[in-house]
């Protein structure tokens, strides 16, 4: 029998699937990034992910990006972002691999992943939410605890950035895979890395993953990228989505303007999240909740 994708993702800490972008949806997304990404590169839109750096903030001055953030802002004026990360065929299938109900769904980051134009840059070897000097029992608590959460790639044009090593979001790095994650810098060639896979999607197919899965990415500039890259959490997470999520700057989705372009379900999607923030103490913890 085949596995489900549930069993697949666990197995794994990925799952490829197609199919969750309609026909309609994927062309409305296509001319929606097309606008987000000319106002990235030509500095209209300040949101974005600049080459040589790898985590918030992107403060340096390098406008070459390789990503968009905040595709759902309404500054942006693009609702179908936000239609489209509601939508139920997508959220189906975010309930299954989380194992949740409807009403425990956290809105969370919703991005844009492209090439630069100038450079070729890379992201090293990492997990999102474990530091790389974490000790062999810290990381095997942290993985163990990072369960309330998914993410995803969604491919407008073919996509091979990702690289990922299968099954290590359930286990501590052995000592060669530590030496080649530990290092600030991106690999020279991903494939280097035990057990490392390149993940190729087609367009209109989505990679879930555990994000604290070890996985690296290489962007070309000569190669277009377009792929929406997003989060979703489950309030049984209560705050350790917070460091994830809050630190790229949310302030935005507290506002009505935001809320009242969503639907019933994204709105309450939404009150969750302002409820973990809330619950964390928001600013006094010193995230950054600036837009
Ligand atoms: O480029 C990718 O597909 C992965 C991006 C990533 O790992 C990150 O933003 O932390
Ligand atoms: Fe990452």
């Amino acid at each position: 029998m085949t596995p489900s994708i549930k069993e697949m993702y666990d197995e794994q800490g990925y799952v490829i699937v197609p199919g969750l972008v309609t026909p309609e949806h994927f062309t409305l997304l296509s001319k929606a990034c097309e606008r987000v990404i000319a106002k990235t590169r030509s500095g209209a839109w300040p949101h974005r992910r600049t080459v040589g750096r790898q985590f918030p903030p992107y403060d340096n001055d390098n406008t070459d990006s390789w990503g968009v953030q905040h595709v759902m802002h309404p500054d942006l004026g693009e609702p179908v972002f936000a239609e489209w990360y509601t939508s139920e065929g997508l959220l189906a299938v975010v309930r299954e691999l989380l194992q949740c109900r409807e009403d425990e769904l956290q809105m969370e980051l919703f991005n844009l992943l492209i090439n630069p134009l100038n450079h070729h840059f890379a992201l090293r070897w990492h997990r999102d939410d474990v530091k790389e000097d974490a000790t062999a029992d810290e990381e095997a608590q942290a993985l163990a605890a990072w369960k309330y959460g998914v993410q995803w790639n969604t491919a407008l044009y073919e996509d091979s950035c990702l690289f990922i090593v299968p099954k290590s979001h359930r286990i501590p790095r052995t000592a060669e895979q530590r030496a080649h994650s530990i290092t600030q810098d991106a690999p020279k060639n991903p494939l280097d890395m035990p057990d490392a896979i390149r993940v190729t999607l087609r367009p209109g197919e989505t990679v879930f993953y555990n994000s604290n899965v070890l996985h690296c990415a290489t962007y070309d500039s000569k190669k277009p990228r377009c792929t929406l890259h997003a989060c979703v959490g489950d309030v049984k997470g209560g705050s350790t989505r917070a460091r994830n999520v809050l630190q790229h700057g949310l302030r935005w989705m507290t506002e009505d303007r935001f809320r009242s372009q969503l639907g019933e379900k994204g709105r309450a999607m939404v009150q969750r999240l302002v409820a973990m923030q809330t619950s964390v103490g928001g600013q006094a913890l010193g995230y950054s909740l600036g837009n």
